[in-house]
């Protein structure tokens, strides 16, 4: 998560467009949010049940380690979209415009958002 932020913000700083809000400290608002998760290895769950973002274009990125296949969603307020479905040592991302509230991310394979592969997303 760390190294996709310095990324991010290295590139928005090499466009020039925020170079003159970074001079004076991290910009309230980020261009794009760029969150990270795994997939549980052996349990119908992600790494984590919460995430928070700044409103905006947030991107989800989930990881799968485990046998069986995985995606991510997110869902709320008129929003709802799913990542791919990818199997072991694959990545499912989804794209998302999001207001400011509480969202839910879950995995969108059958079965698995009521077992408990979901999380809420706050954005602020
Ligand atoms: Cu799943």
């Amino acid at each position: 998560l760390k190294r996709r932020g310095i990324v991010a913000v290295a590139a928005i700083a090499a466009s020039g467009v925020l170079a003159g809000t970074l001079a004076q400290g991290a910009p309230a608002r980020p261009d794009a949010a760029s969150l990270k998760l795994a997939a549980s290895k052996t349990q119908l769950k992600f790494s984590v049940s919460s995430l928070k973002a700044k409103h905006g274009k947030v991107t989800i990125t989930m990881t799968n380690p485990s046998g069986i296949s995985h995606a991510i969603a997110v869902e709320g307020h008129g929003v709802d979209k799913d990542g791919k479905t990818v199997g072991k040592g694959g990545k499912s991302t989804v794209t998302v415009t999001l207001k400011k509230g509480k969202y839910t991310f879950y995995c969108p394979v059958d079965g698995h958002r009521a077992a408990g592969m979901k999380g809420t997303l706050t954005v602020s």
